[in-house]
C-alpha cells in the first residue's frame, strides 16, 4: 500500500515536470540572431500568460524580452498582422510580452530572469486596477491614451475578453551549413598535419 502510494507520488511529481503546454506557431520571424515565434493554443485560440510561458519553455526559450525601442517595433511589425488574423475580428487585441509581476505585485521581472532596462508603457499603465493584473500584452491597435505598441498589464484570465497570444523570444539555432564548414576545415587540418608529419 505505501509502495503504491509513493509510486502514485512519484508518477505525479514526474509527470508536473514533463508537463509541455501544447501551442500552434502562427507566424516566426529572425531579429539580431533570435528567432521570435507567435504562439496561440492548440486549436489557435487565444492563450494564457502562463501556459504561453510553458510552450515558450517547451520550445527552447521564453515569451520575448524588449530590450529597446527597436525590438519593439521589430516584434509588433513582424506579428501584429498574423495576431489580427488568429483574432477574428474579436477585440482586446495583445501580444503576451515576458513581463510580469506574478511573483511580487509591484515588481516586475521578464520571464527570461533578465531585469528591466527599457519599458514603454502606455499612459497611466501599469495599472494595477485588479490584484491578477500580472502579466503584460503589447498593444496591436491604436488606443486614445497611445499608439499600437504600448504596453498594459492585464489580468491572468479572460473574464473582460482580452485576446491574447504570445510572441516567443529564442536563440537562432546555429545552421547546419557552419558544422559543415567546421568539420571541412577540421578534416582538412588533420589532412595537412598528417603530410607535414610524413616530410
Ligand atoms: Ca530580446
Ligand atoms: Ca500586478
Amino acid at each position: 500500500m505505501k509502495a503504491i502510494k509513493l509510486l502514485a507520488v512519484l508518477t505525479l511529481t514526474l509527470s508536473g515536470f514533463a508537463q509541455t503546454q501544447a501551442a500552434v506557431v502562427l507566424h516566426t520571424d529572425t531579429y539580431d540572431g533570435h528567432v521570435y515565434k507567435l504562439i496561440a493554443d492548440d486549436s489557435g485560440s487565444r492563450i494564457s500568460w502562463l501556459d504561453a510561458e510553458a510552450a515558450a519553455v517547451g520550445m527552447g526559450g521564453h515569451l520575448v524580452t524588449i530590450n529597446d525601442d527597436a525590438e519593439n517595433a521589430f516584434v509588433l511589425g513582424a506579428f501584429s498582422a498574423a495576431a489580427i488574423s488568429a483574432a477574428a475580428g474579436e477585440n482586446g487585441l495583445s501580444l503576451w510580452i515576458g513581463l510580469n509581476d506574478f511573483t511580487q505585485e509591484g515588481q516586475w521581472v521578464w520571464a527570461d530572469g533578465s531585469a528591466l532596462s527599457y519599458s514603454n508603457w502606455h499612459f497611466a499603465e501599469p495599472a494595477a486596477t485588479f490584484a491578477d493584473e500580472d502579466f503584460v500584452g503589447m498593444t496591436v491597435f491604436d488606443w486614445w491614451s497611445g499608439p499600437a505598441g504600448k504596453w498594459h498589464d492585464i489580468i491572468g484570465d479572460w473574464r473582460f475578453n482580452d485576446v491574447t497570444f504570445g510572441v516567443v523570444e529564442m536563440e537562432a539555432p546555429i545552421p547546419g551549413t557552419f558544422w559543415l564548414l567546421f568539420s571541412g576545415l577540421f578534416a582538412l587540418g588533420f589532412v595537412r598535419n598528417r603530410k607535414q608529419l610524413r616530410i
